[in-house]
């Protein structure tokens, strides 16, 4: 088997430009999610001056073991953005994947910006929220800040996009009442709502993003950054996209891919590890449990109604 890392294989490929190239996909479909990236890139940059992230230089571009994928990615920061990292991937049978995400700097409240997209030719599994930095299932005044003016946004898109039944209970409590979780078979209508669907939340939180101003109260920065922690925590030990990333790069190198570019932060952005802020996961032996869930599936249908509020009663 023959590893081709972007740290070795930086020539081969990329840089920004890359957007540019002729997708992988274009042999098998039209569909491709390099547009997402380029429209989110361009739309950000017209509310904030996006510096490249030192990330760039080791995450960029590069090809799946065996040729089978390419892999694309870009990171980003401004004055209100920790981080703005996007990854794709285009697999030579058809597979397309996004996992775009904007972490916002601890001084600020704001959701997390995350889209979590997963194609093959005949299937789509698709995640889009302002996932919530705080409970928006106690924490009132929270999910009021935040998201009342958004619940017709996220009911126009349930129509479209469907509730995709039962998921991981755990992961409930890190989506708003606006997420769109659905799955879906492919079809070019489909994915044109997806793409509206990305646009107009993307346009949503950078509304929210201009909005904001950054607290001046330690505690409360501290706060924040504590539930970015927590959230990034989650996501680098149980995100259900982990298996193929191990397919595609192997082991070792998909590790690094998640801990120190996609859920970047998880190893300094606080100290506490997944067991003290999910102690439920912990072996005897004092390791984490492998299962994704320990409460298992949950919600058949959308637990939020359509004033946002959380009628999901079985959730621990
Ligand atoms: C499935 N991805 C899922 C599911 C969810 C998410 C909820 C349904 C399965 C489940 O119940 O967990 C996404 N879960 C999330 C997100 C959060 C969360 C975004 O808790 C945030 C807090 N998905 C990707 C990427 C890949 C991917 C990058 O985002 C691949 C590289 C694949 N997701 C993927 C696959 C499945 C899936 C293959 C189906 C397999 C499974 O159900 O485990």
């Amino acid at each position: 088997i023959t590893y081709a890392f972007s740290i070795f294989t930086s020539t081969r490929c990329c840089g920004i430009n890359n957007m540019m190239r002729p997708s992988m996909a274009s042999a098998t479909s039209a569909f491709s999610y390099k547009k997402f990236v380029q429209f989110a890139l361009e739309e950000t940059r017209k509310h904030a001056q996006l510096i490249p992230s030192p990330l760039q230089e080791n995450f960029n571009c590069e090809e799946a073991i065996g040729g089978k994928a390419e892999l694309q990615m870009h990171s980003f920061e401004s004055p209100k953005i920790r981080l703005l990292r996007s990854l794709s991937v285009e697999g030579s049978d058809g597979m397309q994947v996004l996992d775009f995400a904007i972490f916002p700097k601890p001084e600020f409240d704001l959701p997390i910006f995350c889209a979590n997209f997963f194609t093959t030719a005949m299937m789509n599994i698709i995640v889009l929220d302002l996932n919530p930095l705080h409970d928006v299932i106690n924490q009132q005044n929270y999910k009021e800040k935040y998201y009342k003016h958004l619940i017709p946004l996220g009911i126009k898109y349930a129509e479209l996009l469907p509730w995709g039944g039962k998921i991981t209970s755990e992961s409930i409590k890190f989506f708003s009442p606006i997420v769109m979780w659905s799955k879906f078979p492919s079809s070019q209508q489909k994915h044109h709502v997806l793409y509206s669907a990305f646009k107009d939340y993307l346009k949503s939180w950078l509304e929210l993003m201009d909005q904001a101003s950054g607290e001046t109260d330690v505690s409360q920065t501290m706060f924040n950054l504590e539930a970015q922690h927590r959230y990034l925590t989650w996501r680098a030990e149980k995100d259900p996209g982990h298996q193929v990333l191990r397919r595609l790069v192997g082991e070792t190198h998909a590790k690094e891919i998640i801990r120190s570019f996609l859920f970047n932060g998880v190893d300094d952005l606080g100290t506490k590890t997944f067991i003290d802020y999910f102690p439920e996961y912990r072996c005897d032996d004092g390791t984490i449990n492998q299962k994704r869930s320990m409460i298992g599936k949950s919600f058949e249908s959308r637990p939020w109604d359509t004033r946002g509020e959380f009628i999901g009663n079985t959730l621990r």
